[in-house]
């Protein structure tokens, strides 16, 4: 990531910086972008006239570190003029975990050398854009419409274009030798700059207070409606008490880590899971009607869409940590089943068909073009074809529902959603002359296979959510007839409707053969054969194949079949998983980040922790290591979600079954304990895995939760029980 040309303190691996969470505008993009804020952070120094940057002076000492239990980045550069005079520039930046709206910049500024004169310049800078990809070209995605820069305080306010948010960004500025700021002139920026003379070896210290509100944060009501006076308001309580902001501020992050800590007996690994909560907590949209893109808040690639990534691979990180976040992961997406009904609508099908990529209305973001390796310009067809995204969501819902037992959601919500996602799948399906039900012209998590017929992923999950439809029917008729009708009421449902679901559920094809080894898709094996590459630990690409003949060969791209046991590890007999991981595994070659995590689950099914643990590796180190070296992209937080998965419910055996917990630890060489926290069903549970051995007790809630070890039931009270 590197040292920019100035003193930038962008957002770079650190803390949100300038992507505001739910932030998102078309401009002149071709689908909704998660915006590139103006950035409070932007800060020039000139010494002598000189800017103190890379591009003008030698760097003769250069570090940065993030602090991870505290969310604070530091820095500390040294440079060196021609004449070797030496200029020490520190910083020290955070954004308040007990107060988003809030951050705090650090600066010390030292002429190690001599006397020189100085000028600081502190800008809020308008004129960020976003990248339109693949193109590189810039795009802008808002008008500046206020700024000033008054005393030790600016302010600039922008619109995005086609969305109408408004962003407030104000700056405050408290200095040691309490310097004057003063306006400056220039263009799309509030800048305000001080000169003065630096003594030699002296330090000069400058403390940034950035407040930032948008049009959309829900507290904006309790400053009237103006995210000028919201943030006035904020910087007003901030300015001075640098402390108390700093402390709040920890204090928060501390509460985080009690929670969420897990304390694995491998320093390096430990220190790796560490990164991956760092990076999920501080993209949980915290009181904010928004979700997780792929790259968290880390880059505007994908434009910040949503993708199943967030139900699938981040979302358990939130149920068992931070449950109310998950809630509002899903209650995005309910929020938006309007336009999911919409895009069934205008594909001819019933019900709510999920966009594969989600942004702020909730309508399908998926560009309808991308140019591909060779530069040609080609379509894109994953909205109407990567259908799984509909059994993802649902399957979310209903672990949500398995782990909380949040009835207030199911009511409100999670009904609706599954209720109408079956509606959808029924009206998908087309009926075969035999009575069979298929789905036709698919493109199941395999990417390099589009328009295939029954893709066994996708049919499993249509499946899975008609089933499930079925049975909540049946649950919630029974045990809470009057929410259950005016559910049905309110989307015209019947019995007959879900009978139908039933039959389609019961004799929609699976593609398997006798030996239990399930056919990615119709035809599949009927494709060349050829292997992935084994030589450097987890399978690659083959280098002797071009990419473009992926398509006609049997080379997969990403778990596909095996997301199955990632997901649905009882409902398949351990032979079954194994021919079919032992078959795929050859065959896949990982191009997605996706799916090392969900291979390393599948081996754990099986009790193959070494296998599992070569998997594991490669998602819990992808971006700390740059394992597929476009980590400069952002980080890549499905697979981060997926490690956290493998150690909690894989290595530590700790998962949710219908009713109860289970726990069957299957630690590697080289772990032999792991500790953490788990919520379930309002019971805040401390589980310590020590070999085959666990001990866990209740340390929050009722207590009385059963749990599954051995094949015999315990329960779990605020006494430790050992277990093994
Ligand atoms: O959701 C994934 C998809 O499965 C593979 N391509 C990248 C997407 C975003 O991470």
């Amino acid at each position: 990531m590197g040292l920019r040309g100035s003193l930038e303190e962008g957002c770079e691996g650190s803390h949100p910086g300038t992507y505001i969470a739910g932030v998102y505008d078309k401009g002149e993009a071709l689908s909704s972008e998660l915006v590139n804020a103006p950035n409070p952070l932007s800060l020039k120094i000139y010494v002598e006239g000189k800017p103190l940057s890379v591009d003008s002076m030698k760097v003769s000492f250069h570090t940065r570190s993030l602090n991870l239990k505290h969310a604070v980045l530091s820095r500390r550069t040294v440079f060196a003029d021609e004449e070797g005079n030496r200029y020490e520039y520190a910083s020290r930046r955070y954004v308040s975990m007990a107060n988003v709206h809030l951050g705090v910049l650090e600066v010390e500024f030292a002429s190690l050398d001599r006397d020189c004169n100085v000028t600081l310049r502190k800008l809020i800078d308008g004129g960020t854009a976003n990248t339109l990809h693949p193109l590189n070209q810039p795009v802008k995605h808002y008008r500046v419409v206020d700024r000033h820069a008054g005393q030790n305080t600016s302010y600039l306010e922008a619109e995005t274009f086609d969305s109408r948010i408004r962003i407030g960004v104000a700056v405050g500025v408290e200095s040691s030798e309490k310097l004057p700021f003063n306006m400056v002139e220039e263009g799309d920026v509030a800048a305000s700059e001080c000169s003065f003379l630096a003594e030699k070896g002296r330090r000069y210290k400058f403390t940034f207070y950035f407040a930032v509100f948008t049009s959309r944060d829900p507290d904006l009501k309790s400053y009237g409606g103006s995210v000028k006076d919201a943030c006035l308001a904020i910087l007003r309580s901030a300015i001075g008490k640098q402390e108390a902001a700093f402390l709040s501020h920890k204090k928060a992050w501390e509460e985080k880590w009690e929670t969420c800590q897990v304390e694995v007996d491998d320093d390096e690994v430990r220190n790796a899971v560490r990164f991956v909560i760092y990076h999920l907590l501080i993209a949980a949209p915290r009181g904010l009607d928004a979700s997780i893109g792929a790259k968290a808040l880390c880059s505007e690639w994908y434009g910040g869409h949503v993708f199943w990534d967030t139900e699938i691979y981040m979302l358990p990180f939130f149920l068992h940590t931070e449950p109310d976040t998950a809630r509002s992961l899903l209650m995005y997406r309910y929020r938006r089943i309007g336009k999911a009904r919409e895009k069934a609508r205008g594909h001819g099908y019933d019900g709510a068909f999920w966009p594969w990529e989600s942004a702020l209305t909730g309508e399908d973001e998926t560009p309808r073009e991308w140019v591909d390796v060779d530069g040609k310009v080609v379509p894109v067809h994953h909205a109407e074809r990567e259908i799984h995204i509909c059994g993802d969501i649902v399957y979310a819902v209903w672990r949500y529902y398995l782990a909380t037992g949040d009835l207030d959601f199911m009511l409100n919500a999670g009904l609706e959603i599954v209720f109408e996602t079956a509606r959808f799948w029924a009206s998908r399906v087309s009926r075969r002359p035999d009575g069979k039900y298929e789905l036709k012209c698919v493109t199941g998590p395999d990417e390099f296979h589009e328009c295939v017929d029954n893709n066994a992923y996708t049919n499993f999950l249509a499946r899975f959510t008609l089933k499930l439809g079925c049975e909540l029917y049946e649950r919630f008729g029974s045990d809470h007839p009057e929410e259950l009708g005016r559910v049905a009421e309110k989307i015209h449902l019947q019995g007959e409707e879900v009978e139908r679901w039933r039959e389609i559920a019961e004799n929609i094809v699976f593609p398997m053969d006798s030996n239990g080894l399930i056919e990615e898709f119709e035809g599949y094996f009927k494709l060349r054969d050829l292997r992935a590459d084994a030589s450097k630990g987890v399978p690659a690409w083959p280098e002797s194949v071009a990419p473009s003949e992926a398509r006609s060969t049997q080379l997969v791209k990403q778990a596909d079949v095996v997301m199955l046991f990632h997901l649905f590890p009882d409902e398949f007999p351990p032979e079954v998983q194994r021919v079919n991981l032992d078959y795929y595994a050859e065959r896949t070659v990982h191009a997605s980040s996706l799916s090392p995590a969900s291979y390393a689950m599948a081996y754990l099914n099986l009790g193959m922790a070494e296998e599992a643990y070569r998997y594991f590796r490669h998602a819990l180190f992808i971006d700390l290591r740059n394992i597929y070296g476009n980590t400069f992209k952002g980080v890549h937080a499905a697979s981060l979600g997926g490690s956290w998965q493998v150690v909690v419910h894989g290595f530590a055996g700790v998962r949710v079954k219908e009713g109860c917990l289970s726990v069957n630890p299957k630690l590697p060489r080289g772990i032999n304990r792991i500790r953490f926290k788990f919520w379930y069903r309002g019971s805040l549970i401390e589980f310590d895995v020590k070999g085959r051995r666990v001990e866990a007790r209740v340390v929050e809630g009722e207590g009385g939760v059963p749990i599954e070890h051995g094949g015999r039931r315990y329960t779990l009270s605020r006494k430790a029980l050992v277990l093994g």
